[in-house]
């Protein structure tokens, strides 16, 4: 076997990836519960001075309800306590709870909650709430990161919150199906006609995840931005349901190249769109694909990159 997927990671190594974005979580992390619920909240205002996220679909709102409900009832106090206890990621019923949401079961329950601590219906962040030094100085390289990276923390400290047990299963949100055959667009990428890297994007884009599945080779593996690789058709197939519904891929151009063992090795970039955001974000993406002899997806890693000129680099 040419390939391992560990192996197959180290593709297109001068791919240069966001790595300020697991940096500000790491320091994210080390704050308080109070200040990580100040400095998100001082961050999403300020974010949404710029640009508007979308309410949430109804089918993220129905599942998350149960749990907003209770803390809807509670006092200011048990409210303020609730949600330090998901920044913690205490191990008690509501962060539980919390913890089977997938993520963007995760964001529609925080998108209610600020609505309603802007309502005053939740507990606010305490009026004059002064942030540490140390979450000020977060605040501001996040002010500094682009609206694609900004985005990126925000989601994940939303993730990481609550807790997981073990064995614990997901509660997804119903499959959307695929969209009509006829209604479906096609991309075309610069430097790129690879009818399996093609079809991936537009049956992503239809949000056809079956179809998508059809191009992995059984061992296929996934590796999402700051994640370790999915392994396995059956694994990448609960993903792809999950987490990777009605998003936009925009690829621009790409670079087609052999690889050891009849392997092919295929680096695409372009912009992606996530319906919270709609087209006011475009994310600077890479795709490197390893396709086995067979044509089928071996591997492939999706990257947030570093800065738009990346956009460009296709150095291996
Ligand atoms: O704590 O090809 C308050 C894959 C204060 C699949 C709050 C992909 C208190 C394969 C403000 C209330 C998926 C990998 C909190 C491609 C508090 C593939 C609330 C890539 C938390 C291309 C905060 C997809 C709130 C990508 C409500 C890259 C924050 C998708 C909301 C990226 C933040 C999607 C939101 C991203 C963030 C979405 C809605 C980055 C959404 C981000």
């Amino acid at each position: 076997m040419a390939f391992t997927i560990d192996s197959a990671r180290g593709i297109f190594p001068g791919t240069l990836a966001a790595d300020a974005v697991p940096a500000t979580i790491a320091r994210f992390n080390q704050l308080s519960a109070e200040d990580q619920l100040a400095l998100i909240w001082f961050a999403y205002e300020e974010m949404g001075t710029t640009i508007t996220v979308a309410a949430p679909g109804a089918a993220s709102m129905i599942l998350a309800q149960g749990l907003l409900n209770k803390i809807k009832d509670m006092s200011f106090t048990e409210q303020s306590q609730a949600m330090c206890d998901l920044a913690n990621r205490a191990d008690n019923e509501i962060c539980r709870a919390y913890g089977v949401f997938t993520p963007n079961i995760k964001l529609g329950f925080w998108y209610q909650l600020g609505e309603w601590m802007a309502e005053g219906k939740v507990a606010p962040i305490p009026e004059g709430y002064k942030l540490s030094a140390n979450a000020s100085a977060i605040l501001q390289v996040i002010r500094e990161l682009e609206q694609g990276q900004q985005i990126t923390v925000l989601r994940n400290t939303v993730v990481d919150m609550g807790y997981v047990g073990e064995g614990t299963v997901k509660v997804s949100e119903p499959m959307v199906l695929p969209q009509e055959v006829s209604e479906r667009s096609k991309v075309a990428i610069e430097g790129v006609d690879n009818a399996t890297v093609l079809s991936y994007i537009n049956n992503m884009n239809a949000n056809d995840f079956s179809a998508v599945i059809d191009l992995f080779a059984a061992d296929g593996a996934l590796q999402p931005p700051f994640q370790r690789p999915i392994v396995g058709k059956e694994a990448v197939f609960r993903y792809l349901q999950e987490e990777c519904q009605n998003l936009k891929l925009m690829p621009e151009r790409g670079t087609n190249e052999p690889a050891e063992g009849n392997f092919n090795q295929i680096k695409v970039t372009g912009k992606v769109q996530t319906p919270w955001f709609g087209a006011n974000v475009g994310m600077n993406m890479a795709w490197r694909f390893l396709l086995d002899p067979q044509g089928k997806i071996f591997f492939v890693a999706i990257d947030l990159l570093a800065s738009p000129k990346e956009l460009l680099n296709f150095v291996r």
